[in-house]
């Protein structure tokens, strides 16, 4: 059968993937997933969507506590490692805002750093700041720095490493920002600067980079009307300009958002995405998702048609 869809997909242009089991996390709410290759495993970072209850969190709102991290060698049976950082245990952190939005997890020199934004807390600023925790094994123990990183205000970060050795992060702000950050992975080395070139609306969240043969891809959610739609530009340089070269996922009826990441393992690359298959009547209790991602010889990516189950 998945030969068959391969084949169909190769005739039309489209990657028709199926996939073993979606959603990938049965248990609880998983959405904007961050997805890395440690070692032998794939290793999700997540936001933990719950359900807001009185005196906790905001009704009819994303919520958000704390992060998990899930792990698997096969991506069909995931292991949760629990609870990574808790909003009550970062100091900067506004512990009743429960707005733990969207992580990334980046390994450099056998230390690992976990980038997730929270909302100030009330005499240390206004809006999102981004922390940094860090650890010697990728699921965990996190320790949460005790500020987050200076000069940077916003959401969604997104954390990727050059194979000169330079380092990038990127967020969002009403654009998407992206700055050097120094060796030490947690100071700005470059003012941060909106990318250029980008379409000028509906880019509020969830930028994403990585590099395959050469060609640097900046992907995102894009949003026109009422849900988001995962695009991309690519580029030859890290921080663009980046010229849009597609669509990767059309909008998901019923959940605004989307929120992604891209890899390769075991030579086959996969998109991880959100929907909400466990809340079908609220999109701010969301599950993640993965399908099969294809390139074609130029370097353009196919669209992925999401599957279930
Ligand atoms: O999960 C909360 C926010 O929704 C994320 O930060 C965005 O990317 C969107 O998925």
């Amino acid at each position: 059968f998945k030969n068959a869809l391969l084949i169909v997909g190769l005739i039309t242009g489209v990657a028709i993937s199926a996939f073993a089991q979606n959603p990938l996390i049965m248990d609880q709410f998983t959405a904007d997933p961050s997805a890395r290759v440690f070692g032998d495993k794939v290793y999700i970072y997540p936001s933990h969507d719950i359900i807001a209850t009185p005196g906790k969190g905001r009704a009819g709102w994303f919520n958000m506590a704390d992060y998990h991290v899930f792990s698997s060698g096969n991506l069909t049976n995931w292991t949760d490692h629990g609870v990574i950082v808790n909003q009550n245990k970062v100091n900067w952190a506004d512990s009743t805002a429960y707005a733990m939005w969207a992580p990334d997890c980046i390994e450099r020199n056998g230390k690992y750093y976990f980038y997730f934004p929270a909302v100030l807390k009330p005499g240390t600023g206004k809006g999102f700041g981004i922390g940094v925790a860090v650890a010697d094994h990728p699921y965990g123990p996190f320790v949460a720095r005790t500020e987050p990183i200076k000069g940077v205000s916003g959401i969604d970060p997104n954390v990727f490493i050059d194979k000169d050795g330079q380092a990038y992060i990127y967020y969002a702000q009403g654009n998407i920002y992206g700055a050097k950050l120094k060796e030490n992975m947690v100071d700005l080395a470059s003012e941060p600067k909106i990318l250029g070139n980008l379409p000028d609306k509906g880019l509020k969240e969830g930028p994403y980079l990585f590099e395959r043969k050469g060609i640097y891809y900046l992907t995102y959610p894009h949003v026109e009307n009422k849900t988001e739609r995962l695009e991309y530009g690519m580029s030859n340089s890290p921080m663009g300009p980046f010229k849009f070269a597609g669509v990767i996922m059309k909008e998901t009826p019923n959940c605004w958002t989307n929120h992604h990441s891209m890899l390769e393992f075991k030579g086959q690359w996969y998109l991880f995405y959100h929907s909400n298959d466990l809340s079908p009547n609220f999109d701010k209790n969301r599950s993640i998702r993965a399908d099969s991602l294809f390139f074609n010889a130029d370097g353009t990516i196919r669209e992925v048609i999401p599957t279930l189950r």
